[in-house]
């Protein structure tokens, strides 16, 4: 009897020492001293011991039950005091703690571009114009002194909408414009969206960035427009920078160039980036041609005028080292972010 009331303890406390549940807990408590328990069966069998045995064997069960039920006592604080510690963790508000990082924003490099040179112009004194991004064939064509003929006029080429308007080819038109609204002297920037029907590719895209110049005034020259330039490229890509006029054609300016900087990339060593040539073409340019000067109501007798028009993407990319144009409308912030 004795061996036995031992195992019941030992059993007892082994389940005590690993319960995890409070429910579990009164149900071991009824295992061993309910009616039905185990302890209380035993002590139910007492009347079959001698009176000798009696008073050892009854001794040493209620000091197994009282150790239980302390050791239950036991366990049951434990548990509720694990159970409270829990619930206060999840419920508690740590109101010294950081917040979450929010990651900042960044300009995107087209505009960080476009206001670098406009800044350099505004410096100069031009003024920024704006136009409309539909246009009439008079103002993106006409006006230019682009014939019916001219391949740049070609479906292939232009976003038409209908047969009386389309998506402007150059920002051109809006110069026409303030041509035909103001007197000289004019000296304005236009940049803005262009569209033309073009396939994408690392250098292509169907709608891009444009900016186009134009100072009409007396006694303006080649001169003027070469000083002009040259300040703009110093002031855009750094002092070192070198540049050169190649005679060029467009139907609206005469004579015509086109502008190259030394290689940003190899300082005109010759890389893959100005594919070994030492320059970089960055844009077109030319004298107003008295035809487009006349159209929109200047006389090409008093007046004279320069004019260039450049891409703003293939710029970005020589500015930031970027190779495909692409970059610039998916907006991944791996790419973003590194402006
Ligand atoms: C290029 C070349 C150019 C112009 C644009 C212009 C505008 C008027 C009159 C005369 Cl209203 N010319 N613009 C002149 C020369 C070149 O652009 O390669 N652009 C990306």
């Amino acid at each position: 009897m004795k061996e036995n009331l031992q195992a019941i303890r030992e059993k007892a406390m082994d389940l005590l020492n690993n319960v995890k549940e409070l429910k579990r807990l009164d149900e071991i408590r009824v295992e061993f001293l309910g009616k039905k328990g185990e302890l209380t069966k035993v002590l139910r069998g007492m009347k079959n011991l001698s009176p000798e045995e009696r008073p050892a064997i009854g001794q040493l069960a209620n000091n197994i039950r009282e150790a239980i039920e302390e050791k239950i006592e036991e366990v049951k604080n434990e548990l509720m005091k694990k159970e409270q510690e829990e619930r206060l963790k999840s419920e508690v508000i740590d109101v010294t703690m950081p917040g979450k990082k929010r990651r900042l924003g960044h300009r995107h490099p087209m505009n960080l571009v476009v206001d670098e040179i406009k800044e350099i112009f505004l410096g100069m004194g031009y003024k920024i114009a704006e136009g409309p991004e539909i246009e009439t064939e008079y103002y993106n064509f006409e006006a230019l002194n682009i014939p019916k003929e001219h391949p740049a006029r070609d479906e292939q080429d232009t976003f038409y909408i209908n047969e009386n308007f389309m998506l402007r080819t150059a920002t051109s038109p809006i110069q026409v414009r303030v041509m035909e609204k103001e007197k000289p002297p004019i000296r304005i920037i236009c940049p803005g969206k262009v569209y033309r029907s073009d396939e994408v590719d690392a250098t292509h895209s169907p709608v891009f960035h444009q900016l186009e110049g134009l100072v009409v005034d007396k006694n303006i020259t080649f001169a003027d427009l070469k000083g002009a330039l040259e300040v703009f490229a110093k002031e855009l890509f750094g002092d070192k920078v070198k540049v050169r006029f190649r005679p060029h054609f467009f139907p609206f300016t005469e004579p015509s160039a086109e502008m190259d900087i030394s290689c940003v990339a190899c300082g005109g060593k010759g890389c893959n980036i100005c594919k070994g040539s030492g320059w970089i073409e960055i844009l077109g340019c030319g004298m107003v041609h008295p035809k487009v000067l006349k159209m929109a109501g200047i006389d090409p007798d008093i007046y004279t005028g320069f004019a260039f028009g450049m891409g703003l993407e293939r710029l970005a990319m020589s500015k930031y080292g970027v190779k495909d144009l692409r970059l610039f409308v998916e907006n991944d912030v791996r790419f973003l972010e590194q402006f």
